[in-house]
């Protein structure tokens, strides 16, 4: 290896390193009609969070917050959390405290959110912006952040999306071209997704790329198709018009 090669080599080392040292974590969760939803904390070895500010943003039309918590692990290392809403949809947080405590993985903020009485059904994005965290020297901490997914009404995530990431990978595909091989699936309680293959007990419901006028207990071509293209457009969203509920792109913000 030239010098050359080696030096971008260690560029991209440093970088990759400094990318995931700490990560902000939302979830997925149903509203009905109000709901928590917390802010986990992972930070890669050894690296010390203190403190940390936010903006934690949503749909002002679709949710109010009610109330912002400090979580178990920011009360474990001596935190508070204050918050003040900057303008509609975008609650601004500071979460710190009189000590040097670094704050341990774990949920830090709990967001008691509820939910408009004219919202629609659907899956609606809430996020964390403008992150700042800090070491116990103050110094910053690189981080990044997972998006949460809030759903209103009778929605949920697509089957073949088990780790619920609002993304088809290359193994969820796997598994459901496993399902398509074996010609017929049924309910399987304890599995991946709660399926599988061969003939068996069908007192669930179906899997979400056996759907429409070909829900038959069989995933066919077309219903693999389907997914293979949510597989080769990044992320998919709930899309209650479209016949299997679903469309190809990111979870929207309304
Ligand atoms: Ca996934
Ligand atoms: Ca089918």
């Amino acid at each position: 290896m030239n010098t050359k090669a080696a030096k971008m080599l260690m560029v991209a080392a440093a970088l990759a390193g400094a990318a995931h040292a700490a990560t902000l974590r939302l979830e997925t969760i149903a509203a009905d009609p109000a709901a928590m939803m917390p802010l986990h904390l992972a930070s890669a070895a050894g690296e010390a969070v203190a403190a940390m500010q936010f903006d934690f943003v949503f749909s002002a039309s679709l949710f109010s917050v009610t109330g912002v918590a400090a979580g178990p692990a920011a009360t474990a290392a001596g935190k508070e959390v204050q918050s003040s809403v900057v303008v509609p949809g975008r609650v601004r947080c500071l979460v710190a405290g009189l000590n040097r405590e670094a704050i341990p993985e774990g949920v830090v903020v709990n967001f008691e959110l509820t939910v408009a009485p004219a919202a629609p059904d659907g899956a609606f994005l809430v996020r964390i912006e403008n992150a700042i965290l800090a070491d116990p020297d103050a110094g910053a901490v690189p981080s990044q952040t997972v998006n949460g997914v809030i759903l209103i009404g009778p929605v949920h995530p697509h089957s073949a999306d088990t780790d619920v990431n609002w993304r088809i990978s290359l193994s969820e595909l796997l598994r459901v071209i496993q399902l398509f091989a074996s010609r017929e699936y049924h309910c399987a309680e304890g599995t991946e997704d709660g399926f599988a293959g061969g003939p068996g007990p069908r007192d669930c419901p179906p899997h979400d790329s056996d759907y429409g006028v070909t829900q038959n207990w069989r995933i066919g071509l077309s219903e693999l198709l389907r997914l293979i293209q949510f597989f080769n457009s990044r992320d998919y969203h709930v899309d209650t018009s479209a016949e299997d509920g679903f469309a190809l792109g990111p979870v929207p913000l309304e």
